[in-house]
C-alpha cells in the first residue's frame, strides 16, 4: 500500500480509484489548497503527490520527499514545478494535456466576444435598471467577423482558438517560437507584425523565462489603439502594471483576462476599469474537463506506482526494472 497526498479535493470520482488500493491523504477543503508547511510536513512519507498550480514544488520540498516517485500536476501547465530538480531525483512530473484544449479555447473566445460586444457591461446596465429606452449608440461594441486575430503561441490551445476564429470569419495570423508551422487556416507572421496588425491578440504560450513579460510596455505600444488583448495562458506573460497604464491611457482598447501576475491577487486598477472583462482562472473549468483532468492526474500516478511511465509526462526518468 503506497502513500499518496492530494493537495486539494478534485471533482468527480477519480480519487476513489486511488483510495481503493492506497492510503490517500486528501486535503479536506474543496475551496482551499494544502499549504506549503503542511505539504512539507507530509511529503517525507509520500510515494506520489497530486498538486495544483498553486503548490510550489521546489528543491527544498523534493529534498524532503525521499520516497517520491511522481509529482502529478492537475494542469497542463507546470511552471509551479522545478522539473529539473525532479528529473535529477528520478521523480516523474505528470500533467493533463489534451482534455482541456477545447474547453480553454472556448473560454478564450468567450472573453473575446464579451470584450468586443460589451456583454458584461450590458448585463450590469440592465441589472442596474438603466435600460430606459433604445438609442442607436447604446453600448456600441466592435465587430468580430472580418477582423484579424493574432494568436501568440500556436500549440494545442492556440490552434483550437484559430479554429474558432475561422468559424467567425476572422482573418487569423500567428506567431510561434517554432516558426511557420505550415497551417492551412492561419498565416505565420513575426511577433512585431502580429502586434501591429491584430484587432485581437490572444496569448497561448507557456510561462518560460523567454515569455515572462512578453507583453510589456513596448509590445503594447506596437498594438492598434483599437486592439483587445486576451490572456488565458499565464498572468506573468503580461507586465500587468504596463497593461493597466496602457488601458488607462487608451494605448489599447480593452482586455479579457483569466490569469494574473500574482494570483489570486488582481491589480486593483484593473478592477476599476470598464473596458476589461475579468475571470478567476477558470478557462478549463467545465465539469466534463475538470473531471477528465482528475482522471488523467490519477492515471499518471497509478501508472508510475505500477512501475510504468505516466500517461502524460513532461520529463523522462529511468523506470526501475
Ligand atoms: C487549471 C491551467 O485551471 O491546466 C492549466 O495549466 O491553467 C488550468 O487548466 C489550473 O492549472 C488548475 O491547477
Amino acid at each position: 500500500m503506497k502513500k499518496i497526498i492530494v493537495t486539494c479535493r478534485l471533482p468527480g470520482n477519480a480519487l476513489d480509484r486511488l483510495s481503493k488500493k492506497h492510503k490517500v491523504h486528501i486535503h479536506a477543503s474543496r475551496n482551499e489548497v494544502m499549504n506549503d508547511d503542511e505539504l512539507m510536513h507530509r511529503i517525507g512519507n509520500a510515494d506520489a503527490i497530486i498538486t495544483l498550480l498553486s503548490n510550489k514544488i521546489d528543491e527544498r520540498l523534493l529534498e524532503a520527499g525521499k520516497k517520491l516517485k511522481i509529482v502529478s500536476n492537475y494542469a497542463v501547465g507546470y511552471n509551479n514545478i522545478d522539473v529539473n530538480a525532479c528529473t535529477k531525483r528520478n521523480i516523474w512530473v505528470g500533467h493533463t494535456p489534451g482534455v482541456l484544449t477545447d474547453t480553454t479555447a472556448d473560454f478564450g473566445f468567450a472573453l473575446l466576444l464579451a470584450c468586443a460586444r460589451r456583454v458584461v457591461e450590458a448585463d450590469r446596465y440592465v441589472r442596474e435598471n438603466k435600460f430606459d429606452g433604445w438609442y442607436p449608440d447604446l453600448l456600441m461594441g466592435t465587430d468580430i467577423h472580418s477582423k484579424t486575430i493574432g494568436v501568440v503561441g500556436m500549440g494545442r490551445i492556440g490552434q483550437a482558438m484559430a479554429k474558432r476564429a475561422n468559424g467567425f470569419d476572422m482573418n487569423v495570423i500567428y506567431y510561434d517560437k517554432e516558426g511557420d508551422l505550415g497551417l492551412q487556416n492561419a498565416k505565420y507572421v513575426d511577433f512585431e507584425e502580429l502586434l501591429a496588425k491584430s484587432d485581437y491578440v490572444s496569448l497561448h504560450v507557456p510561462l518560460l523565462d523567454s515569455t515572462k513579460h512578453l507583453i510589456n510596455k513596448e509590445a503594447l505600444a506596437r498594438m492598434k489603439q483599437s486592439a483587445i488583448l486576451i490572456n488565458t495562458a499565464r498572468g506573468e506573460v503580461i507586465d500587468e502594471a504596463a497593461l493597466v497604464e496602457a488601458l488607462n491611457n487608451e494605448v489599447i482598447s480593452g482586455a479579457g483576462l483569466d490569469v494574473y501576475e500574482a494570483e489570486p491577487q488582481v491589480h486593483p486598477n484593473l478592477l476599476a476599469l470598464n473596458n476589461v472583462v475579468l475571470a478567476p482562472h477558470i478557462a478549463s473549468s467545465s465539469r466534463e474537463t475538470r473531471e477528465e483532468m482528475a482522471n488523467i492526474a490519477v492515471e499518471n500516478v497509478i501508472k508510475v506506482l505500477n512501475g510504468e511511465e505516466p500517461l502524460h509526462a513532461v520529463n523522462k526518468v529511468k523506470v526501475e526494472e
